[in-house]
């Protein structure tokens, strides 16, 4: 079981039979030259983890929403400050990346009203969320949204997807929300951003370095909020009996569950929240990336 293993770590283990990532993101892993061949590598993807993301998501949109960073503000300064509660229809939050995780926290997005744009490597469809693929269809997406919420796997494909010309797309005093991993982002591009005002707030769980190093210039921006890396973790009591499951599985000569591919990342699958006829736009993205 491993979560970030050295590379090399693999070579002298001669009887490994399974890998088991200990997380949802498989990036540490995908690409690696020093993997076992032919030894199955799964991840963890558990509803559990999903609602704690969801949770997550939805806690950093709400409190974009209903504006609480200017009222935690004016109550540091002992002032009752009145500001209108927009409603959440006139909101619009576009979720990038419509994985297991990503299509949860859309769906909840949209069920507390907002108007939930997706947008994900194929073509994904989720009840009540308009649903976008494709390069071409991206800058238009970021552009549209109030709150921007990043959920992609990080694949070479989408590394610094998020440079500087692609954040100065989204609309001047939007939101930003990170929950995925940091160097999908430039984050240089992001902090300039956030001190000219054109990104207005940013909620930051995953950074180009974790810990995000002391006198890092976000740590003291007030329109920036900071958590470490805990959006949704791995549960103890859950994984363990996905990851016992598929050690009887591979004991008793079968495939595990939940297989990814170290070349391409997450081998394409359903997302609960998707109905049964994706429509793969596999190619037309110009990624070739694990399915986001
Ligand atoms: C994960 C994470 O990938 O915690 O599971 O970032």
């Amino acid at each position: 079981m491993v979560w970030k293993p050295p590379q090399g770590i693999f070579e002298p283990m001669t009887n490994l039979r399974l890998i088991v990532n200990l997380g949802a993101g498989v990036d540490s892993l995908v690409g690696r030259d020093d993997l076992p061949r032919n030894i199955p590598i799964t991840r963890i993807t558990d509803p559990q983890m999903s609602r704690m993301m969801a949770g997550y998501v939805l806690f950093a949109v709400l409190r974009h929403a209903r504006d609480i960073p200017f009222f935690e503000q004016a109550q540091r300064s002992g002032e009752w400050t009145y500001r209108h509660p927009r409603s959440p229809e006139e909101i619009t939050v576009a979720v990038l990346g419509l994985g297991q995780l990503g299509a949860k926290a859309a769906h909840e997005l949209q069920r507390q009203g907002f108007r939930t744009l997706g947008w994900s490597r194929s073509l994904a469809q989720i009840d009540g969320v308009a649903c976008f693929s494709g390069m071409d269809t991206l800058d238009s997406v970021i552009g549209q949204a109030d709150i921007v919420v990043l959920m992609l796997p990080l694949t070479p494909q989408t590394k610094q997807l998020f440079d500087r010309e692609r954040l100065k797309k989204m609309r001047p005093g939007a939101a930003f929300i990170n929950v995925a991993r940091g160097s999908l982002v430039s984050q240089a591009a992001l902090t300039d951003l956030l001190k000219s005002g054109h990104i207005g707030a940013a909620t930051l769980d995953v950074f180009e370095r974790e810990p995000l190093p002391v006198g890092d210039a976000l740590w003291s921006m007030p329109n920036v909020l900071i958590t470490p890396h805990l959006a949704s973790v791995a549960i103890p009591a859950t994984s363990a009996k996905q990851i016992a499951a598929n050690i009887l599985r591979v004991a008793a000569g079968e495939l595990p569950d939940n297989i990814i591919d170290p070349l391409r990342g997450i081998k394409p699958r359903q997302s609960p929240c998707m109905e049964p006829q994706l429509q793969h736009t596999e190619g037309a993205t110009g990624m070739g990336g694990p399915s986001p």
